[in-house]
Formats: C-alpha cells, structure tokens, sequence
C-alpha cells in the first residue's frame, strides 16, 4: 500500500447487484459502523441502495473507541431524516434489546399501515456494512443464540442469509461490502486497520507508520504509556523508539520493521492502546 488501496473484488459488486434487489423486500435497514472509523465506514454505494428506507445507524465496536467521536457521530446521523443511530457493543449479551423498540418507532406508518388491514407481516430489516465491521455479531445477539458465522477477518459472510427472531421480525444478513473506487486514501487505510480489506494486499508498515501518525497526534499519552517510550519527532523516530524498547531488531543491529510494525498493529486491533479512534471528529 505504499501507493494506492483498491478494493473491490467481483463478489462485491455481485452481492450489491443482490441488495439492491431484496431491499425492495424490507421495511427498513441497519446500517452497522464500526465506532473507531465511522465516518470512513460509510459505503457511498448504499446511499442510493437505501432509497427511502427509515435506516437505524448502529455504530458497533464502541467498546473499542472514543466516546466523544462515537457520541459526535451519533448525534449527527440521528438527526437524518427518517434515520436513528445507537451506540452499541454486540460482543456483549443482550445490549441489542434497545433495537427493537426504534424498529417499531422507524416503522411506525407500516405497522399501523399492516394493522388497519389486519395484516399479520412481520417487520423486515436488511443489515449492511462494510467487511468485518460486526453485521452477524450484531444479529445473533438480537437472536440471543448464534445463528450466522463471525470471525476476526473481512468476508466471514459469504451470501445472504434470513434470521427469524422472536419477536416476529426478521432480519437479512449480507456480506460485508466496499465500494469501487476507494479513492480517500486515507478512507482506505483506516477501512485496513479495521480489517474491513484483507492484509494481503496492504503494505503493512506503511500502514503501521499511518496508525502511529494518528495515534502519536490525537493520543500521544496512550502511545507512550502502551510502550514505555519517549515519542519522537515524526511517526518514524517514534516507530524506531518503540522498537528499540521491544528489542526488535534485525542481525547487525538495525531494527525489525516488519516485526514492529505488525505488533503496532494487532494492538491497535485488540484495543491494546485504550479506547481510539481514526476518525477525528467530535465538539470541542
Ligand atoms: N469488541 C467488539 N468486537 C466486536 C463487536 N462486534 C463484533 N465484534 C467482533 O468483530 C469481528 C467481526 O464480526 P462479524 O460479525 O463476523 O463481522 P461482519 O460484519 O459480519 O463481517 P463480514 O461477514 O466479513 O462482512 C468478530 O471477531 C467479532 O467478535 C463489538 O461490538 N465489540
Ligand atoms: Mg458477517
């Protein structure tokens, strides 16, 4: 990735041909984010998917990120017409039981549309997201049992797949989409530290120079205090330091790139910093 991220292999736009389809079939949408990149977690692709539908925003994972750019995010997407946004951990049990009072409020004139007729049809949403962002996780915990596959890497869902719950609703879960030209690059990269992109096509210490970039701007305490070292100048005296530190280093003494790199990483993505986010936004 020292150049350009480009992502968007066929089975993509396949699955985006198939969305656009079986949304005339739902009542409303779920659009997951992940919390630590929300903003860049936003599929240009699915503004014209969603047409009209009432969509509720679950910015997921904020467990993981900072409350005050989840609560900025939140604040913003919920004052869109017809479109409610929640803050939401789905690894953790039963916190999707504030779901279903907003799909009955989002839905409001169909119930009542179904009701007049003496209809009995269940209410149907369609969940959407990019890769990895935790579309499955988010529907087994509304089931209360696992139904559909997660896993810790992009493309674990692999076609659509209808859960009914208990309250009568049912839900669609899809494949983890992008979007063709992902032309910010900086959208790209921050969509890599997600895990929404596989890491076979990203130059891994370019993007590891990136996330210290980031943190060492927005949250200089939590570097410093996760690896005992003093920052330096720029992202790559402060790459160097950590190194040092963790004694990574190459025969003949120069340092281990590779190793460090991959380390800074995979403790970005288990939260090992502290709770941080890519996307800087929030009231000051
Ligand atoms: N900490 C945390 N982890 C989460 C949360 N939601 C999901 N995860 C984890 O994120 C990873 C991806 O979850 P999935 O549910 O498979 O994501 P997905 O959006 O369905 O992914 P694709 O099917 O590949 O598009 C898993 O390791 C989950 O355990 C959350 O709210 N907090
Ligand atoms: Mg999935």
């Amino acid at each position: 990735m020292a150049n350009k991220v480009n992502w968007f292999p066929g089975h993509m736009a396949k699955t985006l041909a198939q969305m656009s389809k079986e949304i005339k079939n739902v009542d409303m949408v779920i659009y997951v984010l992940d919390a630590r990149a929300p903003l860049s977690c936003l599929n240009p692709k699915f503004d014209d998917l969603c047409e009209n539908k009432p969509i509720l925003y679950v910015i997921n994972k904020a467990d993981l990120a900072d409350d005050s750019v989840s609560l900025y995010v939140k604040n913003m997407l919920a004052q869109k017409d017809n479109c409610d946004c929640i803050l939401l951990n789905s690894t953790q049990s039963g916190t999707s039981k504030i779901i279903e009072p907003i799909m009955k409020k989002l839905c409001e004139k169909k119930i009542q549309k179904y009701e007049k007729k003496e209809l009995n049809i269940p209410l149907r949403a369609m969940v959407i997201g990019v890769p990895n962002c935790g579309k499955s996780t988010l529907i087994n915990n509304m089931c209360g049992i696992k139904k559909t596959k997660t896993g810790d890497k992009a493309g674990v869902t692999r076609g659509k797949q209808w859960v009914a719950l208990k309250n009568g609703f049912e839900i669609l879960d899809t494949p983890g989409t992008l979007w063709p030209n992902l032309e910010d690059q900086d959208v790209a990269k921050k969509l890599c530290l997600l895990g929404s992109i596989r890491d076979e096509i990203v130059d891994m210490n370019d993007l590891s120079l990136y996330l210290v970039s980031i943190v060492q701007k927005y949250y200089p305490t939590l570097l410093q205090q996760r690896y005992g070292i003093v920052l330096g100048e720029d992202s790559i005296s402060t790459l160097d330091n950590i190194a040092q530190k963790k004694h990574f280093l190459v025969k003949g003494g120069d340092i281990d790139y590779d190793r460090t790199c991959a380390m800074i990483i995979d403790d970005f993505r288990k939260a090992r910093f502290g709770k941080i986010s890519l996307d800087q936004v929030r009231n000051v």
